[in-house]
């Protein structure tokens, strides 16, 4: 998968080299530019913002610095397909598992996190009439720019490409996984040793019986969502548990 980044701040996406998608861009899974907007901007001061049209607090970007870096990627060495552009705002849709999963299949992603109040609207307008666009929020809060979440969601994406897991299985059960499991949050996990501190291990997890446990696993899990996640439990569907326990 390609992905492009176009920021003012191309340092702050430095954690992408490293771990689980340094690992990935390593081995050829993953390949992530980091663009600095400011080299589309053409005056002496490298200028990407300005005061908004209707007054109001605070500035927003320029739309001509992020258009000559977007037709500079899609006029580039790129892939065949155009890019999915994933524009991070706290006014856009959710990002969830779902989201990540439908970008994990897309060959190429563009990402264009803003500083300041947001991007000047034609920008988007422009991109949206010819390419997917989305804009995207990772959750009700206000971050003071859209780089942490471009971390965040480029991880949710990278770990489910084939391969940059260790193991195919392992976010089968994640939480939030589509399945039978949907919706349910992930249960406690043991390690060795089997008694720390005088906390000991459920029996259940030792008795080797895959039925017992996947029903505890579930039982638990359903415990945790109901503390954590009422929400969840609304939405979830009754029979996919019994379903669930005939199949593990
Ligand atoms: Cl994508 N950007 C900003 N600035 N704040 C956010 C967000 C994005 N998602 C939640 N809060």
């Amino acid at each position: 998968m390609r992905i492009d980044v176009i920021t003012i701040f191309p340092e702050y996406l430095e954690p992408l080299n490293v771990s689980l998608l340094g690992k990935a861009r390593a081995r050829g899974l993953l390949d992530v530019r980091l663009h600095d907007l400011r080299g589309w901007t053409h005056d002496r001061h490298h200028t990407v913002d300005d005061t908004p049209y209707g007054g109001g607090p605070g500035m927003v970007m320029k739309p001509d610095p992020w258009g000559e870096a977007l037709d500079a990627l899609l006029a580039g060495e790129r892939p065949a397909a155009d890019p999915v552009v994933v524009v991070p705002t706290p006014s856009g849709r959710p990002f969830t598992q779902e989201l990540a999963v439908e970008l994990s299949r897309a060959p190429w992603l563009v990402f264009t996190p803003a500083r300041y109040e947001g991007i000047d609207r034609r920008v988007i307008e422009e991109y949206g009439a010819r390419l997917d666009v989305r804009e995207v929020s990772i959750g009700d809060y206000v971050l003071a720019g859209g780089e942490a979440p471009v971390l965040v969601m480029v991880e949710a994406v990278a770990r489910l490409l084939p391969g940059v897991l260790g193991n195919a299985e392992s976010h089968r059960d994640d939480s939030f996984a589509p399945g039978a499991m949907a919706a349910l949050l992930e249960g406690p996990v043991y390690t060795k040793p089997p008694e720390w501190r005088g906390h000991g291990v459920p029996e259940v997890l030792i008795s080797g019986h895959h039925g017992r446990i996947a029903r505890w696993r579930r039982d638990e899990a359903l415990r945790r969502t109901t503390l954590n996640r009422p929400d969840l439990i609304e939405s979830c569907d009754p029979e996919a548990f019994d379903k669930h326990d005939r199949e593990t």
